[in-house]
């Protein structure tokens, strides 16, 4: 078999792979991991807060927001989507009060799907 066979051989596999499982070639992003974790009870304000998804996400449409028990926005507006690892956000915060924060964010997976979410960490005075 030629080397140009052996790829349109290839090509036609990958092809027929993407129609028949597009759920699996095109995965919705689904966050995976944050710092400060889900739920934390802190001692002291994290200097800044990260997610993680599964997946790279896109470059546009993305946000991330540190709202207070109040509803007032309290991050440095400053997010980040890292170069080399696109699956990871994250924005600087000021020296937070303690109290209950709420963290939303927006992505849009690769498979162009909008995917939005929030959680929760609080911080105790020590
Ligand atoms: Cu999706």
């Amino acid at each position: 078999m030629t080397h140009y066979q052996a790829n349109k051989l290839f090509s036609g596999f990958i092809l027929l792979t993407a129609l028949a499982m597009p759920s699996l070639s095109f995965a919705h992003a689904k966050m995976v991991r944050s710092s400060p974790d889900q739920n934390a009870v802190l001692t002291e304000s994290p200097k800044q807060v990260d997610v993680w998804f599964d997946d790279k996400v896109g470059t546009e449409y993305k946000a991330l927001a540190v709202i207070d028990s109040k509803g007032v926005r309290v991050d440095n507006k400053d997010l980040v989507q890292e170069t080399f690892d696109s699956a990871h956000l994250y924005t600087t915060v000021p020296l937070l009060p303690p109290d209950t924060y709420t963290v939303r964010y927006r992505v849009v997976s690769i498979d162009t799907h909008i995917v939005t979410g929030k959680y929760q960490f609080t911080i105790k005075a020590p």
